[in-house]
């Protein structure tokens, strides 16, 4: 059934929508934005969010890390059930299927109170049919659902972050004019639930396979006694040039892992739900397959919370 859902998914793969063709709409001044799971992604959106003068109200599972937002004039929710009860949108973003799971259907989860009028996002990346589940739960109560991963690093500037989502259309227009306004210029909307996270999931395998091709460069032109910032140089000045090559390039020579942005076992995952994808649909994905191996060492060897550029540490 998960494949029927993804050929109905290409068929419906056709819209786009960039942020600025959609018209505001006027917003109340009691609209509360709740968001739950205050993890490196989370805290970056929750930041511009506040920043852009949203009321926003949090919940994280270790409480602590709310403080920080109260401080800034978020309010703190003190549980799932009761954020989605006092926002008009509630967004996640935790780590992975099993947090989402917990967060949705646990004691004082979301579900509890989602009944018709509540909107509901899902930022994290899951696989495709624990997205469908959640999008199932979430209508069969009468709430509104988007699926929303997002692509790119928040670290930065909003020109380096692009929302894609999928889902209720509606929802996404409220959403442009709010949320995703405040976090990305470019907000792509694809259609039926799956499709924007098959697209975060083939954009990111092409960037871990990217980073595997670029550790393994630089361990090959250490090995040989080039000099790897002279490499990573003359790169800069070819066609093959780009941010992802400078910024994780210098990483990797220099051993500077600490991870701000996505952790290197996230993006594991991604290649590994990447590669379940290819095999749904019968795609050989033979590169990515070795990518993956690669980031598994890497992971095996403690760097899954390191940077992605911890890569490099697994080319021997
Ligand atoms: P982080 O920085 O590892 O943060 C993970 C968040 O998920 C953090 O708030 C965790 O709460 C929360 N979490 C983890 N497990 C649970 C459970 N069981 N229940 C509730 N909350 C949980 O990840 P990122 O912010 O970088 O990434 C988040 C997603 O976006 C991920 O899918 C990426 O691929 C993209 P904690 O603070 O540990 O209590």
């Amino acid at each position: 059934s998960l494949s029927k859902h993804l050929n109905k998914i290409a068929f419906e793969f056709t819209s786009s929508t960039f942020l600025p063709d959609v018209l505001p709409r006027p917003i109340q001044e009691t609209f509360t934005i709740g968001f739950l799971g205050l993890g490196k992604m989370g805290t970056t959106i929750v930041n511009r969010l506040l920043n852009s003068g949203l009321k926003v109200m949090v919940w994280n599972r270790t409480p602590s890390k709310c403080k920080y937002f109260m401080e800034l004039g978020a309010e703190k929710g003190s549980t799932p059930s009761e954020v989605v009860q006092t926002s008009d949108i509630t967004i996640s973003c935790v780590s992975d299927a099993r947090a989402l799971k917990d967060l949705i259907s646990g004691t004082n989860g979301v579900l509890e109170s989602i009944s018709p009028g509540k909107s509901f996002v899902d930022m994290s990346t899951v696989d495709v049919l624990t997205v469908t589940e959640l999008h199932e739960s979430i209508t069969s109560r009468g709430g509104k659902f988007l699926e929303s991963p997002i692509i790119g690093s928040l670290d930065s500037s909003m020109e380096d972050v692009v929302v894609v989502a999928s889902g209720d259309k509606e929802l996404f227009d409220d959403c442009c004019s709010t949320v995703f306004n405040s976090i990305s210029k470019k907000a792509f909307y694809l259609g039926g639930i799956g499709s924007a996270t098959c697209m975060k999931l083939v954009v990111n395998m092409l960037q871990g396979t990217l980073l595997a091709g670029l550790a393994e460069t630089l361990a090959l032109g250490e090995k040989l006694g080039l000099d790897q910032s002279q490499v990573l140089n003359i790169l800069t000045l070819l066609p093959i040039s780009s941010q992802l090559n400078s910024l994780k390039g210098d990483a990797m020579i220099t051993n500077q892992l600490s991870t701000r942005q996505l952790s290197l076992e996230h993006m594991q995952r991604d290649i590994r739900l990447a590669i379940s994808l290819g095999e749904l649909v019968q795609q050989p994905l033979y590169i990515t397959t070795a990518t993956n191996e690669l980031f598994k060492k890497a992971k095996a060897r403690g760097y899954g919370d390191h940077d992605t550029a911890a890569i490099y540490r697994a080319t021997d």
